[in-house]
């Protein structure tokens, strides 16, 4: 097994990767990096030049943006089911949603955290009300995004769109609150979020 140490500060974006550990179930070191003032230090600054939250060290390989760990850590351990096979019917579609979320989500509600109007032919994000309506669309009559089952394009747009219900920046309306509260039962989100409180104290 590779050795992968995760950097992460409870209650941040950090949270998609803590939770990706949990789906996969190998071992894993962590290190708190509090966002406060140990992410501006130099030692951090030589981890992830980005000084940000989360990045993850595999033998000596770093990878940061959180769709990019959890596309990592699905395509690596592949036994775990949680991305489809290359070759297989629904890659493209994963591959969308999970660039989706870093891409599109969450500049879209930066702009309304910030209250920043974005003329959307100049966003490569579109605007909010398109992503929300492309998102819906997306769940129409669904469980999951692609195909039947929880894939790691659900983890990273359910974990997103539940940290905007969070900071009230999204409604908790259908079929939202449905899906992020489908995905908030998994055990691997519960031990996730029980680890990360037990660090907040
Ligand atoms: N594009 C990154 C964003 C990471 C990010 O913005 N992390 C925040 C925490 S929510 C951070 O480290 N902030 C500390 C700082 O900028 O000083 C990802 O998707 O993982």
């Amino acid at each position: 097994m590779p050795k992968m140490t995760l950097y992460h500060c409870p209650r941040t974006r950090g949270f998609h990767a803590l939770w990706m550990l949990e789906e996969i179930g190998e071992p894993f070191d962590l290190r708190i990096v509090n966002v406060r003032d140990d992410i501006q230090s130099e030692a951090y600054g030589a981890v992830n030049p980005m000084r940000k939250v989360p990045a993850l060290e595999v033998e000596g390989e770093l990878i940061t943006e959180s769709p990019a760990i959890c596309t990592w850590l699905a395509d690596r351990f592949s036994d775990k089911g949680l991305a489809p096979a290359i070759d297989a019917p629904g890659r493209g579609s994963y591959l969308r949603w999970l660039f989706f979320a870093g891409s599109v989500i969450e500049p879209a509600f930066m702009d309304k955290a910030m209250s920043r109007d974005t003329p959307r032919q100049t966003a490569g994000w579109g605007d909010l009300a398109s992503v929300k309506a492309t998102l819906a669309q997306g769940l129409e009559g669904r469980d999951y995004l692609v195909g039947d089952h929880f894939t790691a394009a659900d983890l990273m747009i359910g974990s997103t769109l539940n940290f905007m219900m969070m900071f009230n920046l999204l409604e908790r309306i259908e079929p939202f609150s449905s899906y992020v509260a489908r995905l908030t039962e998994r055990p691997a989100y519960k031990r996730a979020f029980e680890r990360e409180a037990a660090l907040a104290g």
